[in-house]
């Protein structure tokens, strides 16, 4: 069963233009825009244009265009934030929470790319 979107989330009002951002790129199928309170020196989220909760409900209901769409905007994300390591740059950390075990906030799919600094460990 599919969890239930929530068409009033932030991210969807973004989405809709009701709401500004700082867009770093987008596609016909994803918008990648600096978050609002970062953490890192580079924090970019990437968003799926469409309706899905979670990564799951991403990885198990998109189209492969959608899919593909995504993967290759966070690829152009990676470039222009200098962190990919296809430019020999030092790299990133990319993340997604989901539900309340992942600390999720905003519930429309969301990966966060971060770097600009080393990471540190995984959970401290
Ligand atoms: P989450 O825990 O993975 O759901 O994190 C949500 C992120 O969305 C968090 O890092 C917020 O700073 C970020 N964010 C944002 O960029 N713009 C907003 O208007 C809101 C949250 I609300």
């Amino acid at each position: 069963m599919r969890p239930t979107y929530d068409d009033d989330n932030i991210f969807a009002r973004i989405l809709r233009g009701e709401i500004p951002n700082d867009t770093v790129a987008e596609n016909e199928h994803a918008l990648a825009f600096r978050d609002i309170s970062p953490k890192t020196p580079v924090h970019v989220l990437v968003i799926p244009k469409g309706r899905y909760v979670s990564f799951d409900d991403f990885a198990a209901n998109a189209s492969e265009a959608e899919i593909t769409g995504f993967m290759r905007l966070c690829a152009q994300v990676c470039a222009a934030e200098g962190v990919s390591l296809a430019e020999d740059k030092p790299g990133f950390r990319a993340i997604t929470n989901a539900g309340p075990h992942g600390v999720q906030e905003v519930p429309h799919f969301h990966l966060h790319i971060m770097g600009g600094q080393p990471m540190g460990p995984m959970i401290s």
